[in-house]
């Protein structure tokens, strides 16, 4: 028998097509780098001058023409396999490379019509990069098709994963820097995929982006054995497809199998689970891209290697425009990609390079998924008012804020199960934070193994939970960014670990407000639970309040920070939370049995209001008050009530207001934010020269932040967490950092010297009181009883409203 020639492998490109990839491959890298060099001059139509060189070059080079590699050959598969794509920018300094390609598919000029696809829209576009009045270097919201500005490293890979949560058939295809991956939030990001459900999910497709160097170091992944690399993606459960090399023709070829490979074997996965309903968690297949950093750039400049080095990170020749050999040489460069035979003579495209583009919302940088606002549905809510606590009368006991919220959060989890388009984000602490009936709905999601006597784990659920507080919020952010609801709980003093990514986030929400075309998300909400006052199981180090410090640097626009002071205050508020746009909303809540104050009437009111004198509370009915007691948060507003009523007793005589504040945005002024009182609305409250003993929350700092204008600030002062703590009683926590009921009894009466002799009398039982705490707490090792069974005791005249 006549023995079978072996067949060889069928090449996934036409040496045609392989050319005119190669071709559209140049156009973008020819478009990248004229957009960090060219003023003018944009088709090269006359010898470079210095004329048409930039005065400032800024921007990235080095990323770029591998970005742009990878841009043209993901415009091939999702032309072949009509796949939905996003692209997602993970070394985003590499803007020139996504404002390139968003160009010549043409979604750019649809944006913005005045960079047009002619030679007077190229000069426009190449002028504007990282320009005066013009774009960002980064993949920044400006960017069509972007969800990803990538200027902060590390949050691609969970950025795209929350894309992809409940979008089955959305892949994103995700370049991660090699630096990138050096970072602590990608390197846990790897395991996203133990929480991917093929069956309701979509897919991501990272592509290592191999390139070797950081800004002026080699990278850790580039400098182990390709068996150590290949074994460490597979220990995190991926498949590595491996491109390697610089030569482009066997690149293309080899970029072309590898993601026909990935392709083929995402569609198996997702088939095997949703036809086949098979369940044992997949393997699923990543690229790594092994590639010359600033990949045919100019090889050396001034006797240095430059391409396939860190020297072409930014702006490989810096100075051109002084130096004529500088000038040469990006000329040459320029030239190297042949724009004459890229681009007609009026500056477009040639169109069978045009064609090889996807078309309309299949370009990348027209898919709906980038621009989230676009697919953005309301949730289904269930009426607050209907999860309500009763309150006879202020000060009934409730069962713990949270987990009155955590049934009103199993209804938004059920109601929204067939939209798919809410999910609860936090690091392993739902059940720690009060949020326990939310399993009476749904299940953590979770694809990797189980054994029995796991609780809640189950393929598909509306929880997610990894013990990574930056995998929370990059996954909750993508999903928000692409459309969709969510909540972040999380302990509150280890919010801080993602200051910096609700950072970027806000900035993106602050310029993409800004941008017309970009349609407004849901918010980024916080629920700060197991708070400060209150973390007795863990002590100091599970004790800060600083994030909220934070969070109001950001723009006033953006950022709203409740402090409800009860369970009927925390619905109004959550509610409220989420059906907002485009904000980021902190919520600060307990867990623990606490005095409940307000009717959910009053409680709307209140939190409709957001700030407010509870009369009901005070005595200062019809008259002006001696003093004005002000609390925000839920333990500072027991203590204050506790002070309020030792005052209404002991010193019958004072008058005394009690305000609450439940929307901290409401002290600022007008002028600085949306939600900020009036002068006059505020000395109304706070009156112009009486003392104001305000018990807060947070850092005392905060609110005289937020209130150094006031005419009254000189009289108001404040009790807050001053960094004294440890594992102790609930209020010996307040007594170490004075926000206590006797101390805020005194320091009223220190600035009241109308309460003559019995004030001082009063001042001394209290000191007294004081010392009676600590040894009793050192005894017994619990509260005394009458802190532990103190009860608000209303006054005729103290009526709830
Ligand atoms: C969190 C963070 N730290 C530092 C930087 C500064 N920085 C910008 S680019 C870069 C190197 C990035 O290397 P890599 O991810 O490999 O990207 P590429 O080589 O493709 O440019 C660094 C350190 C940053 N942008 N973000």
């Amino acid at each position: 028998m006549k023995k079978k020639k072996p067949r060889a492998p069928r090449r996934a490109l036409s040496p045609a097509l392989r050319d005119k990839m190669h071709a559209y491959w140049r156009a973008a890298n020819y478009l990248s780098v004229g957009q960090i060099y060219l003023y003018d001059n944009p088709l090269l139509k006359r010898p470079l001058a210095l004329a048409d060189i930039k005065r400032m070059l800024l921007g990235h080079w080095g990323t770029t023409p591998g970005q742009n590699f990878i841009y043209v050959h993901l415009n091939r598969i999702i032309k072949k396999y009509d796949l939905d794509m996003i692209y997602v920018s993970g070394p985003g300094h590499g803007g020139p490379a996504v404002v390139a390609n968003t160009y010549l598919e043409g979604t750019y000029s649809e944006i913005y019509p005045n960079i047009s696809q002619d030679e007077a829209g190229l000069r426009k576009l190449f002028l504007q990069f990282s320009f005066p009045g013009g774009i960002p270097s980064h993949a920044s919201p400006e960017t069509p098709g972007s969800i990803h500005e990538g200027g902060e490293l590390g949050y691609s890979l969970s950025h795209s994963f929350g894309a992809v949560f409940d979008n089955p058939d959305l892949v994103v295809a995700c370049c991660v820097g090699d630096g990138e991956a050096e970072t602590g939030p990608l390197a846990t990001a790897w395991h996203s995929n133990k929480f991917l459900n093929p069956a309701t999910d979509g897919a991501v497709l990272p592509i290592l982006h191999l390139n070797g160097y950081k800004i002026s170091n080699p990278t850790l992944l580039a400098r182990i054995s390709r068996e150590e690399l290949e074994q460490l993606l597979r220990g995190y459960g991926w498949t590595p497809l491996f491109v390697e090399g610089h030569d482009p023709a066997p690149m293309h070829d080899a970029m072309a199998a590898a993601l026909d490979t990935a392709v083929a074997q995402i569609k198996k996965i997702q088939q095997n689970a949703r036809v086949r309903g098979h369940v044992k968690r997949p393997r699923w297949p990543m690229i790594v891209l092994n590639s010359p950093k600033g990949w045919t750039g100019p090889k050396f400049v001034d006797g240095k290697k430059i391409e396939g080095t860190f020297r072409s990170h930014q702006v490989p020749l810096s100075d051109p425009a002084a130096n004529p050999a500088h000038l040469k040489l990006l000329e040459d460069w320029l030239k190297s990609y042949h724009p004459e035979e890229l681009f007609d003579n009026e500056g477009r495209l040639q169109s069978e390079l045009a064609d090889l583009a996807p078309t309309g919302t299949r370009r990348m940088g027209a898919n709906p998924h980038a621009n989230g606002g676009i697919l953005l549905r309301d949730l289904r809510m269930p009426d607050f008012r209907d999860y309500a606590v009763d309150v006879p009368v202020p000060g009934t006991r409730g069962i713990g804020d949270t987990h009155v919220l955590g049934k009103f959060l199993r209804d938004v989890a059920k109601l929204n199960q067939s939209q798919r388009n809410f999910r609860i984000f936090g690091p392993d602490e739902t059940l720690s934070n009060g949020l326990e009936a939310v399993f009476e709905a749904t299940k953590r999601q979770w694809d990797a193994a189980t054994v029995p006597g796991d609780e809640f784990l189950a393929p598909a659920g509306r929880v997610m939970e990894v013990l990574s507080e930056h995998q929370c919020e990059g996954w909750l952010e993508g999903y928000l960014l692409t459309g969709r609801h969510g909540l972040f709980n999380c302990y509150e003093a280890f919010i801080h670990i993602v200051d910096s990514m609700f950072n970027q986030h806000a900035k993106w929400l602050k310029v993409t407000s800004q941008l017309p075309w970009r349609r407004k998300i849901a918010s980024l909400n916080y629920l700060l639970a197991s708070h400060v006052w209150r973390q007795d199981h863990n002590g100091f180090t599970h004790q800060d309040p600083g994030f909220i410090d934070h969070v109001v640097n950001k723009k006033a626009e953006i950022v709203r920070v409740y402090l409800p002071p009860d369970a009927n205050c925390l619905l109004s508020v959550i509610d409220h939370c989420l059906r907002s746009r485009h904000y980021v909303n902190v919520v600060v809540a307990g867990k623990h049995p606490a005095p409940q104050w307000l009717t959910m009437d009053a409680a709307v009111k209140h939190c409709t209001t957001g700030i407010g004198v509870w009369r009901w509370a005070g005595n200062d009915h019809g008259v002006a008050p001696d003093v004005v007691m002000a609390c925000c948060g839920d333990v500072p507003t027991l203590e204050t009530l506790a002070a309020v009523s030792l005052m209404r007793r002991h010193l019958p005589d004072l008058k005394i207001r009690v305000v609450n504040v439940v929307d901290l945005m409401k002290l600022q002024p007008q002028l600085e934010h949306p939600h900020g009182l009036s002068d006059r609305e505020f000395d109304e409250l706070f009156t112009r020269d009486k003392p104001v003993i305000f018990a807060f929350h947070a850092y005392p700092t905060l609110i005289h932040k937020l209130t150094y204008r006031r005419a009254n600030h000189a009289n108001i002062h404040v009790r807050g967490y001053k960094e004294e703590g440890t594992i102790t009683t609930p209020f010996d926590m307040t007594v170490l950092n004075d926000l206590d009921r006797f101390d805020l009894v005194i320091d009223a009466i220190d600035r009241l010297p109308q309460t003559g002799p019995k004030g001082l009398q009063l001042k001394q039982q209290l000191q007294e009181k004081l010392i009676e705490h600590k040894l009793y707490i050192d005894k017994y090792g619990e509260d005394m009883p009458e802190i532990r069974n103190w009860k608000w005791e209303p006054t005729p005249a103290a009526k709830p409203v």
